[in-house]
């Protein structure tokens, strides 16, 4: 067989989505041989839709060198996977198995910077028409959510089965059965503070406050969740609110509006709302936020600030639609609402419950691609 045989035979199987409930209760009593059997499998069925849809997006992108980089490390692992097919669980198979994982998750470790890399290589080569660039960014959301849920597979079973510690000892694995809401605005505040002294910004403050609809839980706010996820969303959306801010007052002012975050777990949503003072974004340029092809764009502000390793403080690159994507993942969202002149607010929406947090899963379909037609609007054009 070749590959693409393979990725057509395995993208004939529907992905299978686990909710959070569900990975905390494997952690409690599940075994390695089971999550063995599982993973081998899911993790081939959920390349092979990826691979598959990358027949309807621009044949041009597919020609970048760095898509081909990208392309060639998802050969190698789905091949690395693939020679688990018959392997009995044995000891020494479980073993290599997880040591595979391990090795897979550091090879895709850059994948997000290279395909950023591919989108302005592409951008160099030509231009790049309107119903490209839906497809692309069709394709990007798809993408990067595939590998948010086989990241967060290959973490959960090498945590739970390999020799690394969680970061707390209260997870299970990567998951959080108290993730503390507030706990990670503080870290996610005292890194953003930190990026923004090094490049000697002011850094407004922020004010938290959160509220419990469930009275015999007062108002401390904890939910089952992954905290990573948690923290690059709200550290995403931070940035973003204290840069607008200072650049809103100047960097000399005697003090900002602070950033106003607050935290309400209601019965079906846990709701994050990060609000700041900082300008607004017209109507016309916030949708744009979430584009991937924004990175390469021009960028809006001339006065563009690196910290010490080159990071952009806040440089409308792919955090924002990754975050989104973080909080699509497990049924959740991310909105932003904005009063040009005035500020804007962001709300993260997660389920409260965790029987409900299913991961949001991508099947491949060529029926989108081939929807935008050239003539396709069925509105007037401005
Ligand atoms: C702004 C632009 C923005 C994007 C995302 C989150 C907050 C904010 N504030 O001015």
């Amino acid at each position: 067989f070749t590959l693409a045989n393979q990725f057509d035979n395995y993208a004939k199987f529907q992905p299978t989505p686990v909710t959070l409930k569900s990975l905390i209760d494997f952690a409690v009593d599940g075994d390695m041989k089971h999550s063995y059997k599982f993973l081998r499998v899911e993790l081939l069925v959920r390349w092979s839709h990826m691979r598959k849809e990358m027949d309807y997006i621009p044949a041009k992108l597919l020609e970048m060198p760095s898509l081909k980089l990208a392309n060639s490390l998802y050969d190698q692992s789905f091949s690395e996977v693939l020679a688990f097919k018959d392997a009995e669980p044995d000891a020494t198979t479980l073993r290599k198995f997880t040591e595979t994982l391990v090795e897979i998750r550091r090879r895709h470790a850059n994948i997000v910077p290279t395909l950023a890399r591919a989108y302005m290589e592409l951008e160099k080569a030509g231009p790049i028409d309107l119903i490209e660039r839906n497809r692309l960014q069709y394709f990007y959301d798809r993408f990067f959510m595939n590998r948010i849920g086989i990241r967060t597979l290959i973490y959960q079973h090498t945590l739970l089965f390999g020799n690394e510690l969680p970061q707390h000892s209260q997870q299970a694995g990567i998951i959080d059965p108290y993730c503390d809401v507030a706990s990670i605005v503080r870290d996610a505040y005292a890194t953003a503070k930190q990026l923004f002294e090094r490049a000697s910004y002011p850094v407004p403050t922020i004010e938290i406050s959160s509220h419990n609809v469930h009275e015999n839980e007062k108002n401390d706010v904890t939910f089952v969740y992954i905290p990573a996820h948690l923290y690059h969303i709200i550290f995403e959306l931070l940035k973003n609110s204290l840069r607008a801010t200072v650049e809103r007052y100047g960097l000399d002012a005697k003090e900002y509006p602070p950033v106003c975050i607050r935290i309400v777990k209601g019965h079906e949503d846990l709701t994050i709302q990060i609000a700041d003072r900082g300008g607004g974004v017209p109507r016309s340029k916030l949708s744009q936020l979430f584009h991937y092809m924004y990175s390469t764009a021009p960028k809006p502000n001339s006065d563009f600030t690196l910290d010490s390793k080159g990071t952009p403080i806040a440089g409308l690159g792919y955090g924002l639609p990754i975050a989104r994507l973080y909080a699509k993942y497990f049924q959740g969202n991310l909105a932003l609402s904005s009063v040009e002149g005035l500020g804007t607010w962001a709300y993260i929406s997660i389920k409260a419950a965790a029987e409900n947090a299913s991961e949001l899963l991508p099947i491949f379909s060529k029926i989108r691609y081939s929807y935008t037609t050239k003539k396709g609007s069925d509105w007037t054009k401005k």
